[in-house]
């Protein structure tokens, strides 16, 4: 998988893009991603890249042509299917659903908007448009981390492990059980006894209970979204039966 990222602020993301999982992914060729300055691509002495808004108000907005420049260098110079996506908070909400669309390209190129957007008519040249959360951040760089980071750990090999990825919280659309390591008393708090069973069964139906009952809680439009098995609904139930006691103990 390529990634293509057009910014004008290449180093903010060469060093997250170059540690941990991603740098290692990079290093074995399994990714591979380029940042390119779209200020390379603006004309003129000064190579200007943004302009004051017709209409008037506060801010500026990203040039046209520079942008486009730069988007058509990328799609020509692959021999495959470039994906374009500009990054903007008017874009499609980025979900577990969407990343494991976007692991199916073989070339995403990444649009990094800054200033108070992007010229309107540079739309019409990318192939989709990706928000990653309602929230506003300065730039598309933050964006384009993430999806990068998210779409990678879909990538065969990417991960160490190739279960990792499969059991992500989100790819079985529930939040993950809680974990403990060492040691076994913190400060008073010990390890639930399930966990210590030894007993495989028993740690997986609590491990089950608790991502239920924690997406419940945390996440009712996720636990929603879900068909549970009658055996989860009775986890469930137990779950909210035992915390009905403590609640009373307490
Ligand atoms: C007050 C109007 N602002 C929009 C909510 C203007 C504006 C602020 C910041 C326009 C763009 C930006 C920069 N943000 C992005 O380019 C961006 C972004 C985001 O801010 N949130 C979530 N996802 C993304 S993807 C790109």
């Amino acid at each position: 998988m390529l990634f293509e990222i057009l910014t004008l602020f290449p180093s903010m993301l060469e060093a997250p893009l170059s540690e941990s999982v991603l740098g290692k992914a990079r290093e074995s060729g399994i990714i591979e991603v380029r940042t390119r300055n779209i200020r390379d691509f603006a004309e003129g002495r000064h190579r200007v890249c943004d302009d004051a808004p017709y209409g008037g108000g506060a801010g500026m907005v990203m040039k046209p042509e520079p942008l486009v420049s730069a988007i058509e260098e990328s799609r020509a110079r692959t021999s495959r299917e470039a994906h374009v996506i500009l990054l903007t908070p008017q874009g499609r909400l980025l979900d577990q659903r969407l990343v494991e669309k976007l692991a199916a390209e073989s070339h995403i190129v990444l649009v990094c908007g800054r200033y108070e957007g992007v010229d309107e008519r540079v739309r019409e040249f990318v192939d989709s448009e990706v928000s990653v959360g309602d929230y506003v951040v300065s730039g598309g760089e933050p964006a384009a981390w993430i999806l990068v980071d998210a779409v990678s750990r879909l990538i065969p090999g990417v991960l160490g492990n190739d279960s990792s990825a499969e059991a992500d919280s989100f790819s079985q659309g529930l939040l993950e059980h809680p974990h403990y390591t060492r040691p076994p008393d913190f400060r008073g708090r010990k390890i639930p006894e399930d966990l210590l069973s030894g007993d495989h069964a028993r740690i997986a139906k609590w491990r089950r209970k608790q991502a239920l009952i924690r997406t419940k809680q945390r996440r009712r439009d996720l636990l929603d979204r879900l068909e549970l098995t009658d055996e989860d609904q009775r986890l469930l139930e137990e779950a909210e039966e035992e915390l009905a006691r403590n609640e009373e103990a307490s």
